[in-house]
């Protein structure tokens, strides 16, 4: 066994290659590429029904990310990123109790998550008990016997904390959350506090409702799009047939970003001759702003003071009906705004951006000529310290001129994993609405705790106090996920008992409580049989549309159960059937029906879910204009000026995705369209910077974080890569660069850890990783 470091285990031996980065996205490359991935892990037999089912309308829905399927669904509706994230769960290869018991747990805590990953699905549950070398095979009604055990010997049930990652069904998170509330705790934190929460905390409190406001066809009718902080070629790429669409009927597309990110330069429609095997492509960026790191608060204002000189010149570009009618705090926004004195103004605005304002001033100018502006974005956004400030500006932007409850025009913030977002309107939630609960106390008959439970920072806060007993997860990966990795890791191992529901073995499974259990669940992938019946279950997408998610390939083994029926089995054994019923929920519709009774939206959902495209769930800002806000208006709010303060000699760093990563699942060690190849360990940083800093191309460095706690964050033996990126700003992956990413760093308001904006300085490479 090499290099035994506790925190920062990466034995993969990363060696980066390093050639120019690409200028279009998707092509042939990207079917290639999906096909032998997929005929790699899946094979044949499995691999190629699972192709032809996902997205399809009796199929699955593609586990990969959240962006609506279209209308005009083609046969293989998929990209190269959905075909990998098929790949991954439709795997042809099992883990089986061999393989636990030749690996002992310290081995395993020394490999990287993309070699964990690769070793093959879970297929049976397995028990890791205190002091011991190896996870041992266990049955599920002993496995389950001993979570309900140590659930009933808490103190409280706050010390049970119940964390959930964005792939589960509603029908499973709906069982999930009543069963924690039955218990008697709201500590839920999801993977969404780790990224829209921002959006969400934003939008509830300008618009009334934390989520995005248009379909598809908005996008397609729309005469300008930003998209901001996002790079859809990779997490979306689906959202690039989108975008070519509504450039196609005249739309304008700004781009800001960092980073020039291939998939936004030029698209190759890989399900069009041209696009697949001419190479001919779509250039969708007209606009190119190379924002600073957080310098998008400084930009929407920016753009939204122009907009209000020009109204105040006299020319015609608010909606003056929409502010009036539909607007609150439009005075004290506008009077904010325009106080500062020009010059200085404009000084700060080019600093915290690093744009010049001649640009600024074209995209107001194109702003000012749209009728229609949609503003997409996703973790760019949503990641910083000031991240709700941020969208809250960008919806400001969008007041000016009307743009939300009309076609063409609203907020789209992209959401991540492919039911993240249902899951929240299940009540996945640490501070529920109290007239969730209400619904809930009506529908079952128990009173649901009141107070608000952890969220994913202030969980990790509890486990390192000591105060978490129970850590029970339902999907994802935590410890690799969460911010802080040395931290949270040593936070976690102070927990009593950890529960992983999950598919695929990962950094959780091996740094644990004192004692674990994993508990192996079926995919989306896979079929759910029940007394002879496939049952199915369903999902909401970004754009609030619910569709049905069946489950077409056998699955790899009988030890794997669903995550209701897992759920439903616990709940059982702890309460029996009063006063929920649980033993009924064995038949999804039963479920459905008590959604239907507690969640609005959901009114004869059974009906409803089963069409063939499924219902759209009710949003009044898109729907009526009806913003259900404090002040019942759409507001307008005030949001200064802040960007992060990077001292001399040091940059700011993001944390971001490669095109072969879904999360922390590594799936290859290629990020092609940055021209990246074979090795995740790379720091990209401005050329310019980078000479500065004496930083060579090519050579190793370790990056240091810097954060006024006197604890030392590094990442070791990182390669240089120069590269594009805008000035003072460098990007690396995530999750090796967790560790840099300060657990107390967070968003104001959504408590979001601020992974996009990391100060670091760089020291001399260290010893071995
Ligand atoms: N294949 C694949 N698909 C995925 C995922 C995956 O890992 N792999 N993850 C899923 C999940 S959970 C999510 S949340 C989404 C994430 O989707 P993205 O948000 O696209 O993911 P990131 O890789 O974090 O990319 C952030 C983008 O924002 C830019 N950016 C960073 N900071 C700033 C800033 O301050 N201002 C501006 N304007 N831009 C900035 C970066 O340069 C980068 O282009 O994707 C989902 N889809
Ligand atoms: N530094 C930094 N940190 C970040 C981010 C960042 O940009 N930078 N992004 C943040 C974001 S946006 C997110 S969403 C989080 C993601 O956080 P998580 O959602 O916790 O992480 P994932 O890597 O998506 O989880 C992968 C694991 O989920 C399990 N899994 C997959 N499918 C299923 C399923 O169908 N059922 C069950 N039960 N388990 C399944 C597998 O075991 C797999 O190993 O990470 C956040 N962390
Ligand atoms: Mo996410």
């Amino acid at each position: 066994m090499r290099n035994r470091r506790p925190t920062a285990p990466d034995p993969v031996q990363d060696s980066p290659a390093v050639g120019p980065p690409e200028n279009a996205a998707a092509g042939l490359t990207a079917v290639l590429n999906s096909m032998r991935l997929v005929g790699e892990h899946a094979g044949v037999r499995r691999g190629l029904p699972a192709m032809l089912a996902v997205n399809q309308k009796e199929g699955f829905d593609c586990p990969g990310c959240a962006w609506p399927e279209g209308d005009r669904r083609h046969r293989a509706e998929f990209c190269e990123n959905g075909a990998k994230a098929v790949a991954e769960e439709a795997t042809s290869r099992a883990l089986t109790s061999d393989f636990f018991a030749a690996h002992p747990v310290s081995e395993l805590a020394e490999r990287s998550g993309y070699w964990l990953g690769q070793q093959g699905r879970l297929t049976e549950p397995l028990y890791l008990a205190e002091g011991a070398s190896h996870y041992t095979p266990i049955g599920w009604d002993e496995a389950l016997d001993m979570v309900a055990s140590e659930l009933r010997a808490m103190d409280s049930p706050d010390e049970a904390v119940f964390y959930t990652s964005g792939r589960t069904s509603n029908e499973a998170a709906f069982c999930y959350q009543l069963f924690a509330r039955q218990l008697g705790t709201n500590n839920m934190p999801d993977c969404s506090n780790m990224c829209h929460e921002s959006s969400g905390s934003a939008l509830s409190e300008t618009i009334g409702v934390g989520k995005g406001s248009v379909s598809l066809e908005d996008l397609y009718k729309a005469d300008l799009i930003i998209v901001a902080g996002q790079n859809p070629g990779t997490n979306h790429p689906r959202m690039l047939s989108a975008l070519e669409r509504a450039k196609r009927a005249g739309a304008r597309i700004v781009t800001v970003n960092p980073l020039p990110e291939a998939g936004m330069r030029e698209f190759r429609n890989p399900q069009e001759v041209g696009g697949l095997l001419l190479g001919r492509g779509t250039r969708l960026t007209d606009l190119f702003a190379q924002i600073r790191l957080g310098g998008d608060l400084a930009l929407f204002s920016a753009v939204n003071r122009l907009l209000l000189e020009a109204d105040r010149r006299g020319e015609e570009v608010l909606d003056r009906e929409f502010i009036s009618a539909c607007t609150h705090g439009f005075d004290a926004f506008a009077e904010a705004l325009l106080s500062e004195p020009e010059e200085e103004f404009w000084a700060r605005v080019e600093r915290d951006t690093g744009l010049e304002r001649s640009l600024v001033e074209e995209i107001a100018a194109l702003a000012a000529a749209s009728e229609r502006t949609v503003v997409c974005w996703a973790m760019g956004l949503t990641q910083h310290r000031h991240s709700v400030p941020i969208i809250r500006e960008v919806v400001n932007f969008l007041l000016l001129r009307g743009n939300i409850g009309r076609p063409g025009a609203g907020v789209c913030p992209v959401r991540g994993h492919s039911n993240v977002q249902g899951d929240r309107t299940m009540g996945i939630v640490e501070r529920p609405a109290e007239s969730f609960l209400d619904a809930l106390e009506a529908e079952f008959g128990f009173a649901p705790p009141r107070r608000h439970g952890h969220d994913t920072v202030n969980a990790i806060h509890a486990m390192a106090r000591g105060e978490v007993r129970v850590f029970f997860a339902m999907g994802g990966n935590f410890v690799h996920a969460s911010p802080d990795t040395g931290f949270t890791e040593e936070a976690m191992r102070r927990v009593g008992l950890t529960v992983h529901v999950s598919t695929k073995l990962n950094r959780s499974h091996v740094v644990t409580g004192t004692r674990a259990l994993i508990l192996p669940a079926l995919a989306r992938s896979d079929r759910d049989l029940h007394e002879g019946r496939a049952r199915w279950v369903t999902v909401e997408d970004s754009m609030s549309r619910v569709h049905a998610s069946h489950g077409v390939l056998p699955p790899l083994s009988e030890g794997m159960r669903s995550e209701v029926d897992i759920v439903r089995d616990l709940a059982g054994r702890m309460f029996g059937d009063s006063p929920v019923e649980w033993s009924g929920m064995a038949d999804h519709d039963r479920i459905r029906d008590h959604v239907a009774a507690v969640v609005p939206g959901f009114e004869d959902f059974n009906a409803r879910a089963r069409r063939r495209d499924g219902f759209t769930l009710p949003h009044s800002p898109r729907d009526e204009r009806r913003f259900p806000t404090a002040t019942g208006k759409a507001n307008f709010t005030v949001n200064g000026s802040y960007a992060p303060e990077v001292p001399e000699g040091r940059l700011l760093l993001q944390t971001l995705r490669s095109h072969d990563q879904y999360n922390t699942t590594v799936y290859g060690l290629d990020d092609r369209y940055r021209g990246i190849r074979n090795g995740r360990r790379v720091v990209l940083v401005n050329p310019e910077d980078a000479r500065e800093l004496g930083l060579a191309d090519g050579s190793l460095t370790d990056i240091v974080g810097e954060w006024p706690d006197g604890r030392e964050r590094r990442a070791a033996r990182f390669r240089v890569v120069h590269y594009p990126t805008a000035r003072g700003c460098a990007a690396s992956y995530y999750p090796e660069t967790n560790v840099l990413v300060p657990l107390d760093s967070t968003a104001e308001v959504s408590n979001t850890p601020t992974s996009k904006s990391v100060v670091v300085r760089f020291e001399p490479a260290s010893g071995p990783v």
